[in-house]
């Protein structure tokens, strides 16, 4: 099995980027600060030690998740802006896509948003999570364009044996009648603060905890802004909070449109619903799909 890359935070986004799309995954160590790690655990930590297991053997019963981690805390903040991460989601996704409006060729390109949030606890004696490619949630085909770059940050040291993320890489381009075998697996072994990064369409699972302590995580993911989002961000964080969050991430949990024309707020850009009382906001004039106006070609 081929073994997964591993960088350093001061890689190349170059690199980052050309491995991802070949290999599908990649590790980078001293990916989180310090002072982010500890935030996180003094934040999450607590919370995540008094929920209760998952109900599905899928989620894992002996597995502790806990969501809605822009609520719960600021520190999630420099991990979805970290360059490494939210470039290279940029870069693999952002791909103009080219249309005809009228005789006008016009071309546009997709908005990508935060998707799902989650801290994950695999406790000992919890077995392997069956192999699975996160992008099946919205239907996707394989091989085909990537709709979801997704990054585990390992809150403790992540080992073969505590139950590292099992992957298989290259899988994302497989077709959808290979299925996926853990014999084909690689575990992301990592030091705490480093994190996996991996593209929607690659095989995957959270690996069996034989060792006497729990092995803690968080997971987020980046998916094309067309999609709709695996965790719903409104109801997940209230306004109040998304207030306090720089522009670019409020428009990553979803108050943006995607051009040409999804997501708009009263026929506008919804995150002027941020800057704007309902009275200013009225008096804006409604602008669709952002694009302008095309020219009308005979
Ligand atoms: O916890 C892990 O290592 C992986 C979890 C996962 O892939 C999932 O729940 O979708
Ligand atoms: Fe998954």
């Amino acid at each position: 099995m081929p073994e997964l890359t591993r960088v350093r935070a001061d890689a190349a986004l170059d690199d980052v980027v050309g491995t991802l799309e070949e290999a599908g995954a990649i590790i980078i160590e001293g990916f989180a600060e310090q002072h982010t790690l500890r935030g996180l655990w003094d934040d999450l930590g607590p919370v995540l030690a008094r929920s209760g297991y998952s109900e599905s053997g899928y989620d894992g019963h002996k597995t502790r998740r806990l969501s809605s981690l822009f609520r719960r805390s600021r520190h999630v903040v420099p991990l979805v802006t970290q360059p490494l991460y939210l470039e290279s989601a940029r870069r693999i996704m952002q791909k103009p896509v080219h249309m005809w409006v009228g005789r006008a060729r016009i071309e546009v390109t997709p908005t990508i948003q935060i998707s799902a949030t989650q801290a994950i606890q695999i406790d000992p004696g919890q077995g392997k999570q069956p192999l699975h490619r996160d992008d099946s949630l919205h239907l996707r085909r394989h091989p085909g364009p990537t709709s979801r770059v997704q990054l585990m940050l390992a809150m403790s040291e992540f080992t073969a044996e505590n139950g590292a993320t099992l992957v298989i890489p290259g899988s994302h381009h497989w077709d959808d009648e290979r299925p996926p075998r853990y014999s084909e697996t690689v575990p992301a072994a990592m030091p705490a603060g480093s994190v996996l990064l991996w593209l929607g369409g690659v095989y995957h699972g959270g690996g069996a905890n034989t060792t006497g302590t729990p092995r803690t995580s968080l997971t987020l993911s980046l998916d094309l802004g067309n999609l709709r989002q695996e965790e719903n961000q409104f109801l997940a964080v209230p306004r109040e909070t998304v207030l306090e969050l720089p522009e670019e991430v409020r428009r990553l949990l979803g108050y943006d449109r995607c051009p040409p024309g999804l997501g708009w707020y009263e026929m506008q850009d919804p995150h002027l619903l941020l800057e704007r009382s309902e009275s200013e906001l009225a008096a804006v004039p409604p602008n669709l799909i952002g694009l302008g106006s095309p020219p009308i070609v005979s």
